[in-house]
C-alpha cells in the first residue's frame, strides 16, 4: 500500500468509527405497538354491507346470547367494517400506536353453524348457532368476505388510507383450518369446503368425520388431514403441498395489497417445515415480512421452537409472559419478580426475546380482570419492557374487564364508547405511556438491562445505540398504592438525565445516584442521550447483546 493510500485509509477509519451497537433488534416493525380489533366488534362505519337478511333459516346478523342480569354475548355479525377502522385510525394512531391487527378478512359461511354444541352464557369450544363474524372460517382465502369492504374501499384501498395515516396493518392469518365442517344435521353450504382463486370448489368436507374422509379415492377430500384438530373445524394437511401453495398463494396476494405483517393463528397445529416454507414463499416477494404466530401455550420451552430461524424466523405472542402479567396485575399483592422471570433476556429459548409479542388478554381467553389501576399498570409495564406491545380493542376503557368469549369478550365497542374513551383514566395514562414509547427507539427496541424487581417496584434500562442512535432510557414502575422515593445508582452513567414524562432533570456525577419520585401506579423514564461509556455499564451491555438470541443459532 503507498502511503498516501494508508494514510487515506486511517481517516476514513477515524471518520466512521462509532459506538459499539446495542439493540435487541433491528427488524423495523418492533418499533411499533399494536392495537387489535376484531373488525365485526369495533366500528359499523357503513350499514350497506351489513347483509342484515343473510342466512335464510340460518340468518347470520345479530344473534344475542343472553346472560344474567340483562348482560349479552352475541354470536352474529354485528356489522363493523373496514370503514370503521379507517374512519378511526386518527383514534389509534393519538393512543401512540403504530399498528392496527385486524381480524381474518377473508370469505366465511354465509350461514350459522348448525352443528356442534349450542353456544349459551359462558359457554366454551361451542359453536352451534354462531356465525364466521370473527373471520376464523375461511371458505375461499382468495376473497374478501362482503362484511369487510365498502364502495371504493377494497382491502387494498384499506391499507393505502392506514398507511397515510401513519398505521400500519397486520392481516391474521388461518392456514390450519377452514371451517366446521362435520356434525351438521343436514350439509350446509360453504362449511368444510375451499374454493379457489376463481371460485372453483378445490375441497369438501361433505360434512362426514374426520376419519371417515377418503383421500387415497376422493381428491375433494385431500386438502385435509382425515384426523381431529379442533373442534370441529376441518384439519388442513400440512404435509399436502398443494394446501401450502393455495396459503402462500392466497396471502402473498393480500400481502402484495399492503398488509404490513401477518398474525399466524393456531401456529401449533401445523409442523415448523410448513411454516419455513410458507414463511420463505411470503418473504421472495416481501423481503423481512415480520409474522408472529400464535401458540397456546404457557411454557416457553413448549412454543420456543416456532422463533427459531431455521423454522422461518417467525415471532410468537408471548403467552409464558401473558400468563405473569395478569397474574401480577389482577393481583395488588403480586410482586414484580414473578414477570422478571418470564422475560429470558439471557440465553434464553425463543430466537430473540426483543421480537415477542406482548400482551395480557385476547378474544381467546377472559379479559384481564383488572381495577383502572391495574390496567395503567399493566400498560406502563407493556410499553416500556422488552417486546412488542398489543392492546386488544377497548382495554383502553377497561371494557368487559374479566370477561371470556360468550360472556362479553367480543361485544361491540362502536363509536360512542370511542367518543367518551378520553374520559377513561386508563386511557390518557395509556396514551401517555403509548406515545413516549412510539417517540423513544430505547423502549421500541433497546436491550433491557433489569436493575430491580421486587414487589410493587421494577426499574430497568432500555439501551439502544444504533445508526447514530446513542440512548439511555431508565424505567421506573410503582405499581403500589403509595408514592415511592427510589434511589438509582446501579449502572447509572453519569450526565444529564431528561425526565420525559415531566418534571426535574437529573444531574448525575460519575458514580453518582439518580433519586426518582414516583407517584402511585405510575411510571418515570429518564432519557440520557448518550453513548454508553461506563464500565460495568458496558461489560453488561455486552453480555446482553451476545447472548440475547438462543444459544444454538448465534
Ligand atoms: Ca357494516
Ligand atoms: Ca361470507
Ligand atoms: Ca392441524
Amino acid at each position: 500500500m503507498k502511503p498516501l493510500a494508508f494514510g487515506l485509509a486511517l481517516a476514513l477509519a477515524a471518520s466512521q468509527a462509532h459506538a459499539t451497537d446495542y439493540y435487541g433488534t433491528d427488524k423495523p416493525f418492533a418499533s411499533n405497538a399494536i392495537y387489535f380489533v376484531m373488525t365485526d366488534r369495533f366500528v359499523n362505519g357503513d350499514p350497506s354491507n351489513d347483509h342484515r337478511d343473510q342466512g335464510g333459516a340460518h340468518r347470520t346478523f345479530d344473534i344475542p346470547v343472553p346472560g344474567p342480569n340483562g348482560e349479552t354475548d352475541n354470536i352474529g355479525y354485528l356489522g363493523g367494517d373496514f370503514k370503521g377502522v379507517l374512519d378511526n385510525a386518527g383514534y389509534i394512531r393519538g393512543m401512540g400506536f403504530g399498528a392496527v391487527w385486524i381480524t381474518p378478512i377473508v370469505d366465511n359461511p354465509d350461514e350459522a353453524f348448525t352443528g356442534g354444541d349450542p353456544v349459551t352464557w359462558g359457554a366454551k369450544f361451542a359453536d352451534r348457532g354462531k356465525t364466521g363474524f370473527h373471520g376464523y372460517w375461511g371458505v375461499n382465502f382468495y376473497k374478501l368476505d362482503e362484511h369487510l369492504p365498502s364502495k371504493n374501499l377494497d382491502f387494498a384501498q384499506f391499507t393505502q388510507g392506514m398507511h397515510k395515516q401513519g398505521l400500519k396493518v397486520v392481516l391474521d392469518i388461518v392456514a390450519n383450518h377452514g371451517s366446521p365442517a362435520f356434525s351438521m344435521p343436514v350439509a350446509q353450504p360453504q362449511f368444510g369446503q375451499i374454493f379457489d382463486k376463481d371460485g372453483k370448489l378445490i375441497a369438501d368436507h361433505q360434512n362426514l368425520r374426520p376419519e371417515q374422509l377418503d383421500p387415497v379415492r376422493n381428491p375433494l377430500h385431500r386438502f385435509y388431514h382425515a384426523y381431529e384438530d379442533l373442534a370441529q373445524l376441518s384439519n388442513n394437511n400440512d404435509e399436502n403441498p398443494e394446501v401450502l401453495d393455495y396459503f402462500a398463494g392466497a396471502y402473498e396476494q393480500w400481502a402484495s395489497q399492503g398488509a404490513d405483517a401477518f398474525r399466524i393463528d393456531t401456529i401449533s397445529h401445523m409442523s415448523p417445515n410448513f411454516w419455513l416454507q410458507f414463511a420463505e414463499r411470503i418473504r421472495a416477494h416481501h423481503p423481512g415480512f415480520f409474522m408472529f404466530g400464535e401458540a397456546f401455550d404457557y411454557s416457553a420451552d413448549n412454543i420456543a421452537q416456532y422463533t427459531w430461524k431455521r423454522n422461518g424466523d417467525i415471532s410468537l405472542l408471548d403467552f409464558p409472559l401473558r400468563q405473569r402479567m395478569t397474574d401480577t396485575f389482577e393481583k395488588p399483592k403480586s410482586d414484580f419478580v414473578r414477570i422478571g422471570e418470564r422475560l429470558y433476556l439471557r440465553n434464553g429459548p425463543y430466537q430473540n426475546p426483543y421480537e415477542m409479542v406482548t400482551f395480557y388478554d385476547n378474544h381467546d381467553m377472559a379479559r384481564m380482570n383488572a381495577t383502572d389501576d391495574g390496567f395503567i399498570d399493566a400498560h406502563n409495564f407493556l410499553f416500556t419492557a422488552r417486546g412488542i406491545p398489543a392492546v386488544y380493542y377497548g382495554s383502553e376503557v377497561g371494557f368487559e374487564r374479566g370477561r371470556a368469549e360468550h360472556e362479553g369478550n367480543r361485544n361491540y365497542f362502536g363509536q360512542e364508547r370511542i367518543a367518551a374513551a378520553p374520559k377513561s383514566r386508563i386511557y390518557q395514562q395509556l396514551k401517555r405511556i403509548a406515545n413516549l414509547r412510539a417517540k423513544l427507539p430505547a423502549l421500541q427496541r433497546g436491550l433491557m438491562l433489569p436493575v430491580r424487581f421486587e414487589g410493587d417496584l421494577a426499574v430497568f434500562y432500555r439501551v439502544y445505540q444504533k445508526d447514530g442512535v446513542n440512548q439511555q432510557a431508565l424505567v421506573v414502575l410503582n405499581k403500589g398504592g403509595q408514592a415511592k422515593d427510589v434511589g438509582v445508582s446501579e449502572h447509572l452513567q453519569e450526565g444529564t438525565w431528561k425526565s420525559a414524562l415531566g418534571g426535574k432533570s437529573a444531574t448525575v456525577a460519575a458514580g453518582g445516584s439518580l433519586q426518582a419520585h414516583v407517584g402511585p401506579h405510575d411510571v418515570a423514564v429518564y432519557v440520557l442521550d448518550a453513548p454508553a461509556t461506563r464500565t460495568d455499564l458496558v461489560e453488561e451491555l455486552g453480555r446482553l447483546m451476545a447472548e440475547r438470541e438462543h444459544p444454538s443459532f448465534r
